[in-house]
């Protein structure tokens, strides 16, 4: 069918990857900004301190935006500048900061997604109990009403939370993100049962402040089944471990349906119930009502994934990756079917329209001596992963692909040592250079994906 007419190609970042603007801005710390001060958490004792100085830089990155036709950019607000100490007090430097940033998009065409939180808790919050205190949902949908009242007579897209599984399984189960704790398990269950309350609670507070119809979502992640075939008992195999509930519990945190079935259907599922059953919080009718607060859009970031089979045991049986599978510059597996399959299977089960929040990766990207950054990998990465993207566009509501990222940032535990950037970020000079990808994917928006076939 091919993408329709009004597929929203963006890029993304979130604020502390590319911010900066750290002092004199009366930002409060959130949690990245005392995590990244630890000894040894960080490659090379990197921080966001500066990042990509867009803080200051915003304008410029616009202009970029622009030049590449982007027709949308989802970027998320960092709860801590606005709110310094996460309720109460209004920063009004760092609402300034974002109403500009909103009109420097607008005033270019392009549409702004903004996600209320991608990480960025503030640390006086965390102080108070953090994920652990349930009335974090009342402080989120306070923070989420503040930016309703402010931003939404210009925007109508907002994204509640950014990867779920993320910040609770990196930031406390394995603790490689911040506050880079091992929590208890029983604990993570308590603080993944309130990341959803606060879901909830942040959609009732959008809808109530909201100065325009909005268009409300979630922006969840996971691993992707695919099949090996497109045989129907390969499909069923692919399509039952995707929505499947891990046994490891160590990595329990990575899957779809623990975390989108309560958002969805107002009830976490049974498998899952029966599973964790002994590390579960008190879950209530009324948390299941706020959970499930109707959405309208369902976002999801997508990377990678792995093969499955139906075995003649009638039970699904992965499919090992061959010697010498095509890898990013991180180690990541290289999946293109994932971005068709996960899509796929995501409409198939929740019935929302889809967003691809994220998809991208990285790359050692140099400047070459033509003073050029030559990144094929990436556009190779692209063209394989958007045909196969295209290709369930024939029976998925796909609305729009947000490219991670726009520019290179700091990419969390592993500091600037990742560039997933389509433009180059010269860390020392600030400087950017598009990419090669940035002009492919300019030429691509420009068809609506036509060349891709
Ligand atoms: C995530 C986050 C992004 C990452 C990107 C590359 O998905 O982990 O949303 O902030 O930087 O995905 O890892």
């Amino acid at each position: 069918m091919g993408f329709r007419n009004d597929f929203m190609w963006g890029a993304a970042t979130s604020s502390y990857q590319i911010e900066g603007g750290v002092s004199g801005t009366g930002k409060g710390k959130n949690v990245w900004d005392v995590f990244t001060k630890e000894p040894g958490k960080i490659f090379g004792g990197h921080t966001g301190d500066m990042a990509c100085d867009h803080y200051h830089r915003f304008r410029e990155d616009v202009r970029i935006m622009k030049e590449i036709g982007l027709k949308a950019y989802r970027f998320s607000i960092d709860w801590s500048r606005v709110l310094p100490e996460g309720s109460g007090k209004v920063n009004e430097e760092g609402m300034a900061f974002y109403s500009a940033l909103i009109d420097e998009l607008l005033k270019n065409g392009i549409e702004p997604f903004i996600t209320l939180y991608h990480w960025e808790l503030p640390y006086e919050l965390y102080k108070r109990g953090g994920w652990m205190n349930p009335q974090i949902a009342d402080w989120f949908g306070d923070y989420a009403a503040l930016i309703a009242e402010r931003f939404s007579d210009r925007v109508k897209n907002f994204f509640t939370l950014n990867e779920p599984q993320c910040f609770v399984g990196l930031g406390f189960l394995n603790g490689v993100h911040a506050p880079g704790l091992k929590s208890p398990l029983r604990d993570t269950f308590e603080m993944a049962h309130n990341a959803l309350r606060a879901h909830g609670r942040a959609v009732q507070q959008l809808r109530t402040h909201a100065q325009q119809p909005l268009t409300i979502g979630y922006a969840p992640t996971s691993g992707v089944c695919y099949p090996e075939t497109e045989k129907p008992e390969d499909i069923e195999a692919a399509r039952q471990m995707y929505f499947s509930i891990p046994e490891n519990m160590e990595n329990w945190t990575w899957n779809v349906s623990w975390w989108s079935d309560p958002v969805l259907f107002g009830h976490y599922p049974e498998e899952g119930l029966a599973r964790y059953e002994k590390y579960l919080p008190r879950i209530t009718e009324e948390d299941l009502r706020l959970i499930s607060e109707p959405i309208d859009i369902y976002g999801q970031n997508i990377y990678n994934g792995r093969c499955f089979r139906m075995g003649a045991d009638g039970k699904p049986e992965e499919v090992i990756r061959t010697a010498g599978y095509g890898r990013t510059g991180c180690g990541w597996p290289v999946t293109p079917e994932c971005l068709r399959w996960g899509p796929k299977f995501l409409y198939e089960r929740y019935k929302k329209p889809i967003y691809i929040t994220e998809n991208g990766m990285s790359a050692h990207d140099i400047v070459s001596v033509d003073g050029r950054v030559h990144d094929p990998n990436r556009i190779d990465f692209l063209a394989k992963y958007l045909r196969e993207l295209q290709k369930a566009t024939d029976d998925t509501d796909i609305r729009g692909y947000f490219h991670w990222s726009l520019m290179d940032n700091f990419e969390w535990d592993k500091g600037y040592s990742e560039r997933f950037g389509m433009v180059y970020v010269d860390f020392l000079t600030q400087e950017r250079i598009l990419k090669d990808s940035a002009l492919w994917y300019r030429d691509l928006i420009h068809t609506n994906g036509a060349g891709l076939r």
